[in-house]
């Protein structure tokens, strides 16, 4: 079981310190499993996390590097996207669904899916079932009937069951459906929900609940928190139905988020703060997300692992641990490593000294284009309009405010160049001069 919030910040949960929103279900997932306290999203946008989900792959690898259908950059942006970048989940890749489907494995999609349009939907990629995935990146409305979003979706309640329900509640109540019409068959479930994205909606009892509760420090936003408790309620509601089919105890489930949490933009989402930034940009708060993972019988309950880890390694670990083999010519390329030992033991070596993102666009939440390199407890971050650089030792600086370029060359000049190589051993995508830039 496979669990995604679609831009759940760093910070937005209880067990990761929000001092506003309440995730009791989500706190006891993590009580009952590992949680990651430097987990990455592959982008900070949702899209290239997607793929990189499903194909294991580096966004730089696949050519889909920024959200469907992207922004071409403020008219005179000095640098245009690469043309031809992907924007669609190409059928060459093995996804995680078609492996495990081929692995006896029942595959269901519910939720948001936002990797193409229609013949690269979820039916398309390796899903058995697909409820509500399709090509958009956002739903009109999180209240019901979300104005007409869901009318050919594919569903398993009622028609009196599914009306009035918040969209996120609606998700659960398929997921729930799903769980139980399985009935003992193994299945592999990408939950998939639109919560957090805007539009800023919640459920009218959350928020006024959250309306009478003293506003914390980094977290003000009532709506913002009931939407947050609704993702968790609904975890909730899928663990108990877990729980009432009976098979709770070789149930995995992980719960991880695409980006960073919305930063300020069109009035107040959330906050990342200790992070810099936010979704769209280059900094921890675009990039670092909750993870958890419960393996029963695996997992010590309550542990904790800080080693960094990111989507791609999702791919690899769902295969080993279901004994699934996989494409082995799509394997040869996945970029991810297995979490399996660090699951087992959170002080685990995983044998990897750097991870890298590369982001060749603009965007309308103040994005430029850029790549990165994180190796060690260092973080390298070149920016291609003027090539300048930054450094931080994110275990001294976790706020990306003391930037080391000049005082550690050596440091970046190595990074620099380990992140070029990187980028030209994938493929990478630059992004072009825009002809119609004129300096001011
Ligand atoms: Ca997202």
């Amino acid at each position: 079981m496979f669990i995604l919030a679609d831009d759940l910040g760093w910070t937005d949960l209880g067990c990761y310190g929000s001092d506003y929103y309440q995730t009791p279900n989500l706190d006891r997932l993590a009580a009952d499993g590992m949680r990651f306290t430097q987990n990455y999203s592959a982008c900070n946008a949702c899209s290239p996390t997607r793929s990189a989900l499903m194909t294991g792959m580096y966004p730089a690898r696949t050519h889909l590097t920024d959200w469907i259908p992207g922004w071409k950059g403020p008219r005179n942006a000095k640098l245009l996207p690469p043309p031809g970048w992907t924007q669609r989940l190409e059928h060459r890749h093995t996804t995680i669904a078609e492996a495990l489907r081929d692995g006896g494995y029942a595959t269901y999609h519910i939720g948001k899916w936002h990797l193409g349009k229609p013949g690269w939907y979820p039916e398309d990629s390796g899903f058995d079932v697909n409820i509500a995935g399709a090509a958009r990146g956002s739903p009109p409305s999180y209240h019901y009937p979300y104005k007409g979003l869901a009318e050919r979706w594919h569903s398993h309640l009622t028609e009196t069951e599914r009306k009035d329900l918040y969209l996120t509640d609606r998700l659960a109540g398929e997921a729930a459906a799903l769980v139980e019409k399985a009935k003992g068959r193994p299945f592999f479930m990408y939950l998939s929900f639109h919560a957090v994205h805007t539009p800023i909606q919640g459920r009218s009892d959350l928020v006024a609940k959250y309306k009478q509760l003293p506003p914390g420090k980094h977290h003000k936003n009532a709506v913002y928190a009931a939407m947050v408790e609704a993702v968790d309620e609904a975890v909730g509601r899928v663990r108990t139905q877990i729980e009432k089919a009976g098979i709770a105890g070789h149930t995995l489930i992980v719960f991880t988020s695409d980006n960073g949490g919305l930063f300020r933009q069109r009035g107040y989402a959330t906050g990342n703060a200790p992070l810099r930034g936010g979704k769209g940009q280059q900094w921890e708060g675009g990039i670092r997300v909750p993870a958890i993972v419960h393996w029963p019988g695996v997992t010590k309950p309550g542990s904790v692992c800080n080693e960094p880890i990111i989507t791609m390694d999702f791919y690899p670990t769902l295969l080993e641990i279901t004994g699934v083999p996989g494409n082995p010519e799509h394997s040869a390329n996945v970029d991810g490593l297995s979490l399996v030992n660090l699951l087992k033991d959170a002080d685990a070596p995983l044998k990897r000294d750097t991870l890298y993102w590369h982001y060749p666009h603009y965007n309308v939440i103040r994005g430029i284009p850029h790549s990165i390199i994180r190796a060690g407890n260092y973080k390298l971050i070149t920016y291609y309009e003027d090539d300048h650089i930054e450094l931080y030792n994110l275990a001294e600086d976790i706020g990306e405010q003391r930037n080391l370029a000049e005082s550690h060359p050596l440091i970046a000049k190595r990074l620099h160049t380990q992140l070029r190589d990187h980028l030209e051993k994938v493929g990478a995508q630059m992004p072009v001069p825009n002809p119609h830039h004129t300096p001011r």
